[in-house]
């Protein structure tokens, strides 16, 4: 996979030398460039925002140097052919970034982030990519940051780990929290190693037993009761078809209500 990011802080995206995405870039799986958006200015201070039309707090990025970089990054070859990438605006006023859309961004063989600082990019650069690309305006939760850069890390580390061969063990795409399959829509529950008493905690007899199929079902029901307490919006959207019998029994003795069928979502 390539993908371009384009800000006026490249240095901000060092993490990404590091790690699993680190390692991914080394061995060719990844091809990250980063690009400076003050590169596509044309005045000595290399001005690239502006008071806000209407008033109001805080300045807004110019729309010039962001179309000529996107159209100078964008237009750029292709990879093996493909079309232009996937355009991806972090803003706080975007829609959810969520496993399932790392999963679709996954599948893609070219990304490009432009991610802004102050309080955003002229609408009209979204208007114009909107109509040319493939354009998505994405918020990674509720809560502000002070640019989108730290977004587009978040965004690339979700997406880079479920590149084929980033990670070592392919298992542990399959077991995530939030991905398709037997455990949808729970959280993961708690993991132990060695030793098996440490500081007078023991690791749960269970895990010691060698005992696939009890195990299986002790983790099954340590995520049940997980996600009751934590994410209770989370088990109420639970499909009532994929609870066995067992699983009702230990959502009850979570106190926690299976909505009848025809409430299910
Ligand atoms: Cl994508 N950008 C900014 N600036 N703040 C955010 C965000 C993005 N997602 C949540 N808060």
């Amino acid at each position: 996979m390539r993908v371009d990011i384009i800000s006026i802080f490249p240095e901000y995206f060092a993490p990404l030398d590091v790690s699993l995405i680190g390692k991914a870039r080394q061995r060719g799986l990844l091809d990250i460039r980063v690009h400076q958006l003050r590169d596509w200015t044309h005045d000595v201070h290399r001005k690239v925002d502006d008071t806000p039309y209407g008033g109001g707090p805080g300045m807004v990025m110019k729309p010039e140097p962001w179309s000529e970089a996107i159209d100078a990054v964008a237009g750029s070859g292709s990879v093996s052919g493909e079309g232009p990438p996937r355009l991806i605006v972090p803003t706080p006023s975007g829609r959810p970034f969520t496993q399932e859309v790392a999963l679709e961004y996954a599948k893609e063989p070219w990304l490009l982030f432009a991610p802004a600082r102050y309080e955003g990019i002229d609408s009209r650069v979204m208007a114009e990519y909107g109509s040319r690309l493939r354009l998505d305006e994405v918020s990674i939760g509720d809560y502000v940051l002070a640019g989108g850069e730290a977004a587009v890390l978040v965004m690339v580390e979700a997406v880079g780990r479920l590149l084929p061969g980033v990670l070592g063990n392919a298992g542990s795409v399959a077991d995530d929290s939030f991905a398709p399959g037997t455990m949808a829509g729970l959280l993961e529950g708690p993991v132990y190693t060695k030793p098996p008493v440490w500081r007078g905690h023991e690791v749960p007899p269970i895990l010691l037993s060698g005992n696939h199929g009890a195990i299986a079902r002790w983790r099954r029901d340590e995520a049940l009761r997980r996600t009751v307490a934590k994410r209770p919006e989370l088990a109420a959207r639970l499909d009532p078809q994929s609870l066995d019998k067992h699983d009702r029994e230990v959502l009850d003795d979570a106190s926690f209500r299976v909505p009848p069928e025809d409430m299910a979502n």
